[in-house]
């Protein structure tokens, strides 16, 4: 059956609805930031750039780096946002533009987020870099899907015990990210940790600036939890979308963070530019290794 006008939506050029891309401009390795303006920062490294098209925060360009066709895209900020640019995005390979059908054979992406972080562990110091192993989601995207089957429940269900968690604020969920992809960008330089994603920067994240707190120990509690051996290394606002997402959809995912703040120890890097840089860098050269 033919998805309608309302529900799988595309502009007058035929392109899909908010990323503005048709089926042929996007590569099968897509690397996803949250700013705007680093997606010139990635591109700035690669050999050839085939297309551009900006819509609201979600820019795009299409290029190779050391032969590899590689899209990169922004995000902006969180995981509303995350749940509009992996729709799209599967869409894009999926779903058939011409005939408003789903795809018999599904095309799997390779998804890779580069972005910034703060760290709550003291040893994940500023100007570092984290690989999520899961993301934890204290937004609730994940709970409008059918994927109880992907989240880790047990997971969950300490963690909810161990903050005393508020229940108004969210039913917390835990997904893992892709093995297969992580291997590809592990090494020795990088941290390897649990990633919280927050539906917000200030309170949702412990920042007092005027405001009261519903729990001031909270990210003192994500500090000082771990499951299985496994601790929470750092907070930010995506990666659970992502992570999720990517599951059900049946793409691979890894997210990686350039720590620009420590909240553990008050610091902020001096120059995350620097860092940022070194991670898109670092990226590059191990998808293409
Ligand atoms: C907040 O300043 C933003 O920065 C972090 C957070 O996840 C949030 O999106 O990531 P990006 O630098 O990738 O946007």
């Amino acid at each position: 059956m033919a998805l309608a006008a309302s529900e799988f939506i595309l502009n007058i050029d035929g392109s899909i609805y908010h990323l503005n891309l048709l089926p042929e401009h996007l590569a099968d390795t897509v690397i996803v930031v949250g700013d705007p303006d680093r997606v010139d920062k990635v591109t700035a490294h690669f050999d050839t750039i085939e297309y551009k098209v900006k819509k609201r925060e979600f820019h795009t360009q299409t290029g190779t780096y050391n032969g590899k066709r590689i899209s990169v895209l922004s995000t902006g900020i969180g995981t509303d946002n995350i749940d509009i640019v992996f729709n799209e995005l599967d869409a894009l390979v999926n779903i058939d533009f011409e005939k408003r059908t789903l795809r018999k054979e599904l095309r799997k992406l390779d998804i890779i987020r580069i972005g910034t972080t703060g760290s709550i562990q003291p040893d994940v110091p500023v100007d570092s870099f984290v690989l999520s192993k899961a993301g934890i989601g204290f937004d609730s995207l994940l709970h409008f899907y059918d994927s109880a089957h992907i989240q880790d429940q047990g997971f969950a269900e300490a963690l909810v015990e161990h903050l005393d968690w508020f229940p108004k604020k969210s039913a917390p969920y835990v997904v893992g990210n892709d093995e297969e992809l992580a291997k590809i960008l592990d090494s020795e330089e990088v941290h390897k940790g649990i990633t919280a994603t927050n539906v917000g920067f200030y309170g949702p994240q412990g920042r007092i600036l005027r405001l009261a707190l519903q729990d001031p120990e909270m990210n003192q509690k994500l500090s000082d939890f771990s499951y299985k051996g496994q601790r929470i290394t750092n907070l930010e606002m995506e990666t659970s979308g992502i992570y999720g997402l990517s599951k059900l959809l049946g793409h691979r995912a890894v997210s990686m963070n350039a720590v620009i703040a420590n909240r553990a120890t008050g610091e902020f890097s001096e120059n995350p530019k620097l860092v940022v840089d070194r991670l898109i860098k670092y990226c590059l050269e191990k998808l293409t290794k």
